[in-house]
């Protein structure tokens, strides 16, 4: 950059961040992430955050920094890294548009519960409101805090040496305790080099003792073990609380204690085995027949973790996904302001999920020692079956296409199926996303990774490279649409150039293919901007991705039967190095469900199988 000397100054490569004997702001920035045990920093350069990376550079050994393309994906690593690992770490952008490129994968953590630590850079506390190179300036000085705010749980923005330790170790316990979301440290450049005189916080003292693992209130857990020995059609609904949350031990104590049928929000999938004969699967507007049909007939529904939004609540009408009341729902939630927030509530209480299940198998314990019992569930679970079987049969025709473009309902089950119970899928947005979770069968909680709350293109292309380092021993495969492969094709330099293993499947149907469905679906087929087509033929058109791949020194195959593509994830994960296979997957078909989804103005999508539930 032309205002920056391409050559330090005399004595500037030894600055006391490096030395280790005394520290500078960004010293203490990377002792404490080391404190924490933050394996990777992912980020991207810029004049505003090159003091930052000298004190990573420094200590390189503890702590390794993954240089991105783009700085969204560092986002989406972060994330990901986190979902399959449990362990938080952190990005590092620079001031101005580098840090500008964070927002997405900021609101995709936020709106997903999903903590990491992003380090901005801005500009010299000096230079605050004159208009320096890449300051946010016209509103308020430095003011990078205020584009991020909607979307992180709280920035800080340590603008002298004395508050950067205490910053530092508070945007680390905000982003871990309560409900988990991602924080900014926004550091100005001058601060990242200025002397410290404190020590980096410890983490023992300010955040690793702090446990939010609260209890519910004991009259709720028992009132709770009563609805549910009284109730005669129980269900169980799951969210990411009972996956993230560490619950799913106890979940699947508490459904087989009292046998209650175990349905998943998108977000909860894998939260029980989905073969497990008490799972029922995807209650959504795509959802199955029988997790929709049970969850609507509930008399007791024990929501765990769960956010109730359209997707998985059919757009809240009454008798697609759930038909409360009648039905009496439990909402357990760390976060109280999801309580109460879509559905009326019987009984809402605030706790750790996994606690709340402890205290409520011990309360069951208690009851069931003393001689009372469920219900009989015989009648209930054997109406379940039948609505599962119901389900089989509807959809039973669609594996057995094997067209060119793959059918998409088969070209889902294939890559399923072929992949170890240990892989890791990670789908991106778009129609392909709503494919998988209809017909893929997670086994574990952390093997079908998707976002639901803020839906950003590129989560999965970038979010499986995170996946496969929290995870190097597993089989990690990214499903991803072409729009979104095309967005963010920059991730096959990042593969390369560290060696990340993840096999891409490019869903390629040529097309934004759910917008372009929703085009046909609710606007009477007017399409405009949602396919991709040569201008010339009309034939559809996109770059030949397995030779983008290989222009990136990566394998690339391109497949167009069902059989194949199957063949080509093995062969893929086989190699042990980055793989994409261009898959011509059908993008005509929308996978059909037992619920709905209202566009309000546009009209409600009809259910394919079955019809809405009214109570006597
Ligand atoms: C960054 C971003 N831009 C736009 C959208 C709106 N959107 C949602 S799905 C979708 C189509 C995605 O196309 P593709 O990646 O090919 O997936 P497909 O639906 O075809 O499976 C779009 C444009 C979005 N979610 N994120
Ligand atoms: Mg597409």
């Amino acid at each position: 950059m032309a205002d920056i000397p391409s050559k330090p100054a005399p004595g500037k490569a030894q600055k006391p961040g490096n030395s280790g004997a005394t520290k500078d702001g960004a010293g203490v920035i990377v002792d404490y992430l080391i404190r924490e045990k933050v394996p990777y920093v992912f980020g991207l350069c810029g004049h505003g955050n090159i003091g930052c990376l000298d004190a990573l550079h420094a200590r390189s050994d503890e702590i390794k920094t993954i240089s991105v393309r783009h700085e969204s994906m560092a986002g989406f690593m972060a994330d990901v890294y986190y979902r399959v690992s449990g362990q938080p770490t952190a990005t590092l952008t620079s001031c101005g548009p580098g840090s500008a490129n964070m927002p997405i994968a900021l609101a995709n953590a936020f709106f997903d519960s999903v903590p990491f630590y992003a380090i901005t850079g801005n500009v010299p506390t000096s230079q605050f409101n004159r208009g320096a190179f890449q300051e946010t300036y016209r509103h308020y000085q430095a003011d990078f805090p205020s584009t991020v705010r909607a979307y992180c749980k709280r920035v800080f923005q340590p603008t002298t040496a004395a508050q950067l330790p205490i910053a530092v170790r508070q945007a680390w316990k905000t982003m871990v305790t309560g409900r988990p979301g991602p924080v900014v440290l926004d550091v100005p450049f001058d601060i990242f080099n200025e002397p410290m005189k404190e020590d980096t916080p410890r983490p023992e003292e300010w955040s690793s003792n702090i446990s939010c693992r609260c209890g519910a209130d004991p009259e709720g857990v028992s009132k709770a073990a009563e609805m549910l020995l009284q109730a005669k059609r129980p269900v169980i609904l799951v969210g990411q609380g009972v996956r993230y949350g560490g619950a799913t031990a106890e979940l699947l104590k508490l459904a087989e204690r009292l046998r209650i049928p175990v349905a998943c929000s998108a977000s909860g999938l894998g939260a029980i085995d989905s073969e497990h004969p008490l799972a029922l699967g995807l209650v959504a507007r795509n959802g199955t027949y029988q997790a929709n049909h049970a969850s609507r007939q509930a008399d007791v529904l024990l929501a765990l973790g769960v956010r109730f939004d359209d997707r998985t609540s059919s757009s809240w009408i009454p008798g697609y996904s759930f038909t409360i009341p009648p039905t009496r729902l439990i909402h357990v939630d760390i976060d109280p302001e999801e309580i109460g927030r879509n559905y009326p509530v019987a009984l809402g209480l605030m706790a750790d999920v996994r606690t709340f299940l402890r205290q409520l198998l011990a309360e069951l314990d208690r009851r069931m020692g003393k001689g009372e019992m469920p219900v009989e569930r015989g009648p209930w679970l054997d109406a379940i079956a039948g609505y599962r079987k119901e389900w089989d049969d509807f959809i039973a025709p669609g594996f057995k296409l094997d067209t060119t473009p793959i059918n998409p309902q088969r070209a889902a089950r294939e890559i399923d199926q072929v992949l170890p119970e240990d892989a890791i899928m990670v789908s991106d947005i778009g129609v392909h996303h709503n494919w998988l979770n209809q017909f893929c069968k997670p086994r574990r909680p952390n093997s079908l990774i998707g976002s639901m709350g803020y839906g950003p293109m590129g989560f999965g292309v970038g979010g499986a490279l995170g996946a496969k380092l929290a995870a190097p021993h597993r089989p990690c495969v990214a499903v991803v649409g072409d729009g979104a492969f095309w967005m963010h094709a920059n991730v096959l330099a990042t593969a390369y150039e560290y060696n990340i293993p993840v096999v891409y499947v490019v869903w390629n149907n040529y097309a934004y293919a759910s917008i372009r469905g929703l085009q046909r679906g609710y606007l009477d087929g007017r399409e405009l901007a949602t396919d991709f087509k040569d201008p010339r033929t009309q034939a559809p058109y996109n770059p030949d991705f397995a030779v983008l791949a290989k222009s990136a020194g990566i394998e690339g195959v391109s497949v167009d039967r069902a059989a194949d593509l199957a063949e080509a994830v093995k062969a893929g994960l086989a190699t042990g190095r980055p793989y994409v296979i261009d898959a011509n997957i059908g993008g005509d078909l929308n996978p059909g469900g037992a619920g709905v989804w209202e566009l309000p103005g546009l009209g409600t999508s009809k259910p394919a199988i079955g019809k809405r539930y009214i109570p006597d």
